[in-house]
């Protein structure tokens, strides 16, 4: 019996319901543009905040009841962790789960156990989910918790750590590859500086650079078919982290020739960390052609760091989810829940109500995009905006048929003078507003 056991399972009730352990939103079978909402949405629970982690921060130790965390981390204690994870997975009915190997395998001192210890738990994770049918929506390193990769791994000063984290990620791909993972993650955590003083940014971004081909040439030779995504993030642990946002992976992606390989991980308060709206880095996403997956949470408003909190507000995902529905969806990406309990949050059951409430939000927000798309107003005001572009002079520019001379000469001879039109973005605003879902 896991501790988990007490709720559940969580079904749909619709909105008059009061259970707080019901869906009021997320009926996963309702049909939105030809999709149901658990294929939009993909849900995805993850292992470091649920279930390896205990509620520690900063100031004090763990406040969570996770009884595998009581003593040292043993087989025994991976063995429960991983049976309470696959029971809540299941009562909550989300279909998918993501890790790091630490998050689950029992405590290893050298390569050679880190590989058993891997091995051990892969075979029980296997296990449970042949009995559960939950899926695995992508497997990482982490390789930034220990002291080892203090200096980062692949953009580390010293090439040993390198080929640490080679290793690492080597038998977690696999790991993942065997239990049939749709892709594979990796998050940058301490690729990137404290301060330049001490740091070659050259090299390390060449290594960096390196160690991502070698990455995708294994992925190739072990005939994983899932999707290798780059997480970004601007900053914390390090002052800066290599892949800041969107826009700066892209260009690396190009520098190395991996920009048809590798995909974006995109997390909501990554994006807001890095100033920008979470909206703003789907949409370059899919313009960039690197949609991937989305880490769901939420930052808070005044605080400058990545509080990782459950979302509960729609109204700020329902633009992003315009632009997912507008764009078929994530593909072999989902909705991760890298989302965190506060630390008072020490009853078993505040675990059901975050997700329950994350998930009902994400369902809103695909409900008001549906809705916004069906009203067809706001397509149709976007393209009447650009339709200059769809006339024979439009798209003879756009084509390239002019020099800048030559354009120079018909806008003279023209005597062009082309009247200021209203951006309407009361208007936009009111559309997306008008069609929140309560
Ligand atoms: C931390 C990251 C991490 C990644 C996986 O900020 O979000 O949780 O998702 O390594
Ligand atoms: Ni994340
Ligand atoms: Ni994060």
């Amino acid at each position: 019996m896991s501790i988990f056991s007490e709720v559940g399972p969580i079904k749909y009730e619709g909105p008059e319901s009061t259970n707080d352990f019901a869906y009021k939103v997320y009926d996963k079978d309702r049909v939105v543009l030809g999709k149901k909402l658990s294929e939009w949405l993909r849900l995805t629970v993850c292992y470091w905040h649920s279930f390896a982690a205990g509620g520690m921060d900063m100031f004090g130790g763990d406040t969570w009841p996770r009884p595998w965390k009581d003593g040292p981390n043993t087989q025994e204690a991976a063995n429960a962790k991983t049976d309470a994870a696959f029971d809540f997975f299941q009562r909550m009915g989300t279909p998918y789960f993501a890790f790091h190997d630490v998050d689950a395998m029992a405590q290893a001192d050298t390569l050679e156990e880190h590989d058993r210890a891997l091995k051990t738990i892969e075979a029980r994770i296997a296990k449970r989910m042949s009995e559960t049918g939950v899926k695995l929506l992508w497997g990482t390193a982490n390789l930034f918790g220990h002291p080892r990769f203090m200096a980062g791994a692949s953009t580390n000063p010293n090439p040993e750590v390198f080929a640490y984290a080679a290793a690492q990620v080597k038998m977690i791909m696999e790991t993942t590859h065997r239990l049939g993972g749709e892709n594979y993650v990796l998050w940058g955590g301490r690729e990137g500086y404290d301060t330049l003083l001490n740091t070659d940014l050259k090299a390390e971004l060449a290594h960096f650079g390196r160690f991502l081909n070698m990455v995708v040439e294994h992925k190739h030779k072990i005939g994983f078919k899932g999707t290798i995504l780059i997480e970004p993030k601007p900053f914390e642990p390090t002052k800066h982290q290599y892949d800041r946002d969107v826009s700066t992976v892209f260009g690396f992606l190009q520098k190395n020739g991996l920009e048809k390989e590798v995909k974006v991980n995109i997390e909501v308060n990554h994006a807001t960390l890095a100033n920008l709206d979470f909206e703003h880095e789907v949409a370059t996403a899919y313009a960039l052609g690197i949609m991937g997956s989305l880490d769901i949470n939420r930052g808070d408003p005044r605080s400058g760091w990545d509080t990782d909190q459950f979302p509960n507000n729609a109204q700020d995902l329902s633009v992003a989810f315009l632009s997912i529905l507008e764009n078929g969806g994530l593909g072999t990406g989902g909705c991760n829940f890298d989302a965190k309990l506060r630390r008072q949050s020490i009853d078993i059951n505040d675990l059901y109500i975050a997700h329950i409430t994350g998930i009902d939000t994400l369902a809103r927000a695909v409900l008001s995009a549906e809705s916004v798309i069906k009203q067809k107003k706001l397509a149709t005001l976007k393209a009447a905006r650009y339709a200059g572009w769809e006339t024979p002079f439009g798209k003879e520019i756009a084509e390239g048929k002019y020099t800048l001379a030559q354009l120079a000469d018909v806008a003279v001879k023209k005597g062009l003078d082309p009247e200021p039109v209203s951006g309407k973005q009361e208007l936009f605003e009111s559309i997306v507003a008008q069609n929140q879902k309560v």
